[in-house]
């Protein structure tokens, strides 16, 4: 999935040309794999472009640069309006996705991370569907990785860290090579945590199960969090539980969320159909309240929008 260039992309306060938004080869995070982002989606609603859940995000940015003791030279509050600014100036009028990106820039080398300048850049583009528009609509195709899920004291999994996503693109390397359409990676406990860019739910007698995310290892989704608002709204029981592959393979439905991928039905983990292999009713469901809350058509979720 190619990116389009936009116009400008904010760069430590200043907003810059696409092409000349660039960096040092010796920055600190290129080599070492300290840094943090986020990944946010704009959508056109009826009164203009609006950031779904954008301080939930900034926040979740800032929470991450904690944990990896980096020091955001901005507030949530300057952050918050520096993404609303970026979507302002660039002509994206069917929407966007947004990257915040904190990174340790040029400056010092060697591991310790402490003496690095922390530059802070955000960029937007058009970005369709991140696991296509068949799989959006009739369902992935999901393989269960070899490679394991990063242990939390090997990694924050609550942190969105740059070098963290290595681990997510061995998993997917592996999936698409192996003719699969994503992976889902399994704890060091053989329990199952998330995707390489998404969470992931199963449906089981008419309600809603998912890991746990801080004992799952898993990244505490905001398309998760929505999700579990939604279901509740639509009568569904939401159940953090332990899950194991046998699970997925047992599923009525499944389905993944993320803010990229927004809600994708699994038609299958490791060849076993899930279901029938068609997306199921609950996900269906799911999905459409979901599309319509992100664009503005359901008053019930107007809080998440913030208005550029
Ligand atoms: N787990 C992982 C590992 C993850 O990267 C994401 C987001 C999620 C779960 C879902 O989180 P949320 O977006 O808050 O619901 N993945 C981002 C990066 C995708 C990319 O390829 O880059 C995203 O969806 O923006």
């Amino acid at each position: 999935m190619p990116i389009t260039p936009t116009k400008k992309i904010w760069m430590d306060g200043v907003l810059v040309d696409w092409d000349k938004a660039v960096t040092h080869v010796l920055t600190h995070t290129l080599h070492y794999g300290t840094g943090a982002f986020e990944g946010i989606r704009a959508y056109k609603t009826d009164k203009g472009l609006a950031v779904f859940r954008l301080e939930e995000h900034t926040k979740r940015l800032l929470n991450s640069c904690k944990i990896l003791m980096i020091d955001v030279p901005y507030s949530l509050e300057e952050l918050v309006e520096a993404t609303k600014e970026t979507v302002r100036v660039n002509d994206v009028p069917e929407g966007c996705y947004i990257r915040p990106l904190v990174f340790l820039g040029y400056g010092e080398m060697g591991v310790n991370p402490l003496p690095s300048p922390v530059n802070v850049v955000i960029a937007v583009w058009p970005w369709g569907a991140y696991l296509g528009d068949d799989g959006a609509k009739n369902g992935v195709r999901m393989k269960i990785s070899s490679w394991v899920r990063h242990a939390p004291n090997a990694m924050p999994t609550a942190s969105k860290t740059v070098g963290g996503y290595v681990n997510s693109g061995l998993a997917k390397v592996e999936a698409i090579k192996a003719g699969y359409d994503e992976a889902i990676m399994l704890g060091a406990d053989g329990r199952v945590s998330e995707c390489t860019g998404e969470n992931l739910f199963i449906v089981r007698d008419g309600y809603l199960v998912s890991p746990p995310p801080s004992e799952a290892g898993a990244l505490r989704g905001v398309t998760l969090s929505s999700i579990h608002r939604i279901a509740n709204d639509l009568g569904y029981q939401v159940h953090f539980e332990a899950m194991r592959r046998d699970d997925l393979y047992l599923a009525d439905e499944a389905f993944l969320t993320g803010t990229a991928a927004e809600v994708v039905p699994i038609a299958s983990v490791d060849d076993r159909l899930v279901g029938s292999g068609t997306p199921g009713p609950i996900t269906l469901q799911i999905q459409r309240v979901y599309n319509q809350a992100v664009r503005g058509e359901l008053t019930e979720y107007e809080s998440w929008l913030a208005r550029v």
